[in-house]
């Protein structure tokens, strides 16, 4: 295996989780590359559910997991998840788990800026987790965020926090909320700082000798390609570049390290939060794809929208994240419907396109245009080779591989690493 990044080709949720994990088994290191918390990636390990957000997923195999400098990180919410996954019998020390030094911070302010805008903004809210992501990330790219390495000097960190401040203040100040002094930051990270310490190395070193000795590293990615900064359906997205490009630019390394992009996508569509989705369902069709497909937040426990498959979405995703092969997830859930439906085109004021357009205004209002296709009624769950697939499933797939100009690398036909099916 080479160096293999898994990044999502929808809107996050299509099963990256269990890619990982199957993969980091063959891997010696596991990156994450960006985004924070605000992930969520379960992982079925041995009948033990692990549910991860922050942590790279190679920690529950023991393997080398790397938290990038592209992550935003909470180190509130890093201990506590430490904690929990500790408490499951998996061992969590700086032996495995390294931290970029250079990463950036999510603080309390961060959470409840984010937050309040959100209730702010009434029905024009993006949908976020609430974890204080896009705030951080603005004080990463506005130059004032607090970073990891910045724990090992007060005298700096005291200076990051003043500026910090004068910036946050007014801000709050504006959304009716009490100014703060920092002071009380001050000391809550100082407090941190001797636990986070052990993590904090200049991970790029790590990786470039890791690479140098032929060691496998897998690039794990959180979120996916429509919920990118800058190729999603804006501003309905996180703050992060969630397309493969970043597995390089947020681990400290070229872009040469990245030999094989794998996308993951389910057979169908869902996403959580606001903004455009245009094959959405507002049926029993939708309803039943999200009770079969039990499709409710790892994180935030909210119900997910469900609506047929957008090959139109998801070869654009391929484009722009350079996806090489992908990973369909959630076959099963399409099992014993009549008639499904994938979207190949979007009408949009009597012309037809073939992408999903930037502008905001046409993003809301294409109309998808439909090829159905003849489903099944045999059971796909838990197959483990083509030949246990019915003929109808195998079309099913044939065609969604050319509508997205892209091979299905790996079919997985249930939550259990067994249940994967290698097609190429
Ligand atoms: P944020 O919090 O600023 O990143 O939110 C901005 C948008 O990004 C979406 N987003 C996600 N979409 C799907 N899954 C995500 N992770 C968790 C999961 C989410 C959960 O895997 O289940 O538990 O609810 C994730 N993270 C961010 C978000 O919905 C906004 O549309
Ligand atoms: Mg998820």
């Amino acid at each position: 295996m080479t160096n293999v990044a898994v990044v999502g080709a929808q809107w996050g949720d299509e099963g990256k989780g269990k890619v990982v994990d199957w993969l980091s088994e063959r891997a010696d290191v596991v990156v994450r590359f960006q985004g924070g918390h605000n992930a969520g990636h379960t992982l079925v390990v041995n009948d033990a559910v692990y549910k991860l957000s922050l942590l790279p997923s190679g920690v529950v195999r023991g393997k080398l997991s790397i938290i990038g400098n592209g992550v935003v990180v909470d180190p509130w919410a890093l201990f506590d998840e430490i904690e929990r996954i500790q408490k499951q019998g998996v061992t969590i020390s700086p032996e495995v788990l390294r931290i970029a030094d250079n990463a950036c911070l999510i603080l309390p302010i961060h959470g409840e800026l984010d937050r309040a805008r959100e209730e702010a903004a009434g029905g024009g809210k993006i949908g976020t987790t609430g974890r204080g992501i896009g705030p951080a990330y603005e004080d990463k790219v506005a130059r004032r965020a607090v970073r990891v390495c910045d724990l090992a000097e007060p005298e700096t960190l005291r200076f990051k926090i003043d500026r910090l401040m004068t910036h946050h203040n007014a801000l709050r100040r504006g959304l009716g909320a009490e100014p703060l002094d920092g002071e009380q930051l001050f000391e809550q990270l100082q407090a941190l700082a001797p636990r986070l310490a052990p993590y904090a190395t200049p991970v790029w070193k790590v990786l470039d000798e890791a690479r140098r000795a032929g060691r496998r590293i897998l690039f794990e990615g959180a979120q996916g390609a429509m919920l990118d900064v800058e190729h999603g359906t804006y501003p309905f997205v996180t703050s992060s570049n969630t397309v493969s490009g970043q597995a390089a630019a947020g681990s400290g390394m070229g872009p040469g390290a990245v030999a094989y992009v794998l996308g993951i996508t389910k057979a169908y569509t869902t996403r959580v939060g606001s903004g455009p989705f245009p094959t959405e369902l507002f049926d029993d069709v939708g309803e039943g794809l999200g009770e079969r497909g039990r499709e409710f937040g790892t994180v935030t426990g909210r119900r997910r929208r469900c609506g047929w498959f957008d090959a139109v979405m998801v070869r654009q995703a391929i484009k722009v994240g350079g996806v090489d092969g992908i990973v369909l997830t959630k076959l099963d859930v399409l099992d014993g419907m009549a008639d499904l439906k994938v979207c190949v085109g979007y009408e949009l004021d009597g012309v037809v396109l073939d992408h999903f357009p930037a502008g905001m205004a046409a993003q809301a209002n294409v109309k998808p245009v439909y090829e159905t296709l003849e489903g099944w009624s045999e059971s796909t769950r838990g197959a483990r080779t083509w030949a246990d697939l019915p003929a109808t499933a195998i079309k099913y797939i044939r065609r969604i591989e050319e509508l997205i100009e892209a091979p299905v690398a790996i079919l997985s036909t249930g939550p259990d690493r067994e249940e994967t099916i290698l097609v190429h």
